[in-house]
């Protein structure tokens, strides 16, 4: 199965997307998610400048050897462009084989472990009231387990509560009325201010009110988005262990992994590491050590589904689960891949899943169904996703960069 062209797609519904469609030469296509977001186009030119060259008159269904080929041949190894270019080129091959062998991507990925991937949504809310009325939403709306952001008193906008929602409005496109896209477009990043200490006051409190409107069995989870010092990310921990989280991700920046052994000594609470990291060697510490409960790599940053696949099965060797990562900068094709692998994998734990607008469902049109608080793969050979290009086109690149935070004494800090 001879490659015969490869195209690298950027289309901005609403976000930017890299695609990668690679062609053989009976003319079967199959796609992989370069999305990189706010570098988006670093991750198009890696691939068109110096992938795709690699790749033509290659066999498709040599995946391993294309990957160990990208990876090693590279000699600069690792690094969230490197792995995500890759991850598209392999997520490409394995729909085409999949396609080749008239068979949905999960059935060569071990078959099915489980009906459906569980899949937690976005709550968010500036206050308890928007808050609530997110949690509702979510509910109504079929999800069984929800991440909750809130702002925090004395701070403008931080990560991941949606602006402007008008309770009872309609959402972008008529979707969630608080989903949040971190990605503004625009000439510069904007700037976020951050004040750790009224942060770790009020959120245990927000958990609290929350426990006590909905109860103690629904799945909690929250992001504190790499802001924390060790100690402060014990000191979370350990105060949200009355309410009971399915996990607490990204407490810390975790490059020094051996970090999160301060963190362990502390508190119980389940942590979720890892959509920042991109290789297997970025999780060695942490697995070995016990260090987290579930990893946070979606199968666009870790080098496709070859990547992803090999950090999960070491993983399960210290039962560590999944815990993959699906904002809406993952594309429906990066989504639908994480739920084939999901519903195969032993280790699966639980799945992210931000609603995309009605706008990207046009450009990528995807088998994957949401269904009773679990998001489903479809029966078509492959991952069951398609690219339109006529859509697509109607929605050219615009430049758009994540948020910078600075402290409250004007210092940069993690966003
Ligand atoms: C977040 C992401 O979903 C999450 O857990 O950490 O929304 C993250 O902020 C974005 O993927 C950054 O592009
Ligand atoms: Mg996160």
């Amino acid at each position: 199965m001879k490659i015969t062209g490869a195209e690298v797609l950027v289309s901005s519904p609403g976000r930017n997307f890299v695609t990668l469609r690679i062609t053989v030469e009976d003319g079967t296509t199959g796609l992989g998610d370069a999305t990189l977001n706010g570098r988006e186009l670093a991750v198009a030119a890696y691939l068109s400048e110096h992938l795709v060259p690699l790749l033509i008159g290659r066999d498709a269904h040599a995946i391993e050897d294309t990957w160990q080929y990208l990876y090693r041949g590279a000699y600069w190894r690792r690094g969230p462009v490197t792995m995500t270019a890759i991850a598209a080129v392999d997520t490409a091959l394995w729909d085409l084989k999949a396609k080749a062998a008239g068979l949905p991507l999960y059935q060569l990925l071990g078959g099915r472990s489980r009906e459906g991937c569980l899949v937690y949504g976005h709550a968010s809310g500036a206050g308890l009231p928007q808050l609530f009325d997110s949690i509702t939403e979510h509910l109504e709306q079929g999800y069984r387990a929800i991440r909750i952001q809130t702002g925090v008193p004395g701070l403008g906008a931080v990560y991941g509560v949606a602006g402007g929602a008008a309770p009872g409005g309609p959402g972008r496109d008529g979707g969630i009325r608080y989903d949040y896209e971190p990605a503004k477009r625009g000439p510069l990043p904007a700037e976020e201010a951050w004040d750790t200490r009224a942060y770790l006051r009020h959120i245990p409190g927000v958990f609290e009110a929350v426990r006590n409107e909905f109860g103690p069995e629904l799945p909690l989870l929250h992001d504190a988005h790499h802001r924390l010092t060790p100690i402060q990310a014990a000191k979370l921990g350990k105060s949200l262990e009355p309410y009971d989280l399915f996990w607490l991700e990204d407490v810390t920046p975790a490059e020094n992994q051996s970090v999160l052994r301060r963190v362990r000594e502390h508190t119980t609470t389940p942590l979720a590491i890892g959509e920042v990291f991109n290789t297997i060697w970025d999780y060695r510490e942490l697995f070995e050590e016990q260090l987290i409960d579930y990893v946070r790599s979606p199968i666009t940053h870790a080098g496709g589904i070859t990547g992803l696949r090999r950090i999960l099965d070491y993983a399960s060797v210290y039962q560590i689960k999944s815990g993959v990562h699906g904002p809406t900068d993952v594309s429906p094709v990066g989504l639908a891949a994480a739920i084939h692998l999901g519903v195969a994998i032993p280790n699966f734990g639980i799945q992210e899943y931000m609603r995309h607008s009605a706008a990207t469902g046009e450009v990528f049109r995807s088998e994957i169904r949401f269904s009773d608080g679990m998001l489903v793969p479809g029966t078509s050979p492959g991952l069951g996703v398609d690219y339109d290009d006529v859509v697509a086109a109607a929605h050219p690149y615009e430049a758009a960069y994540l948020p910078v935070n600075r402290l409250l004494d004007g210092s940069m800090h993690d966003w």
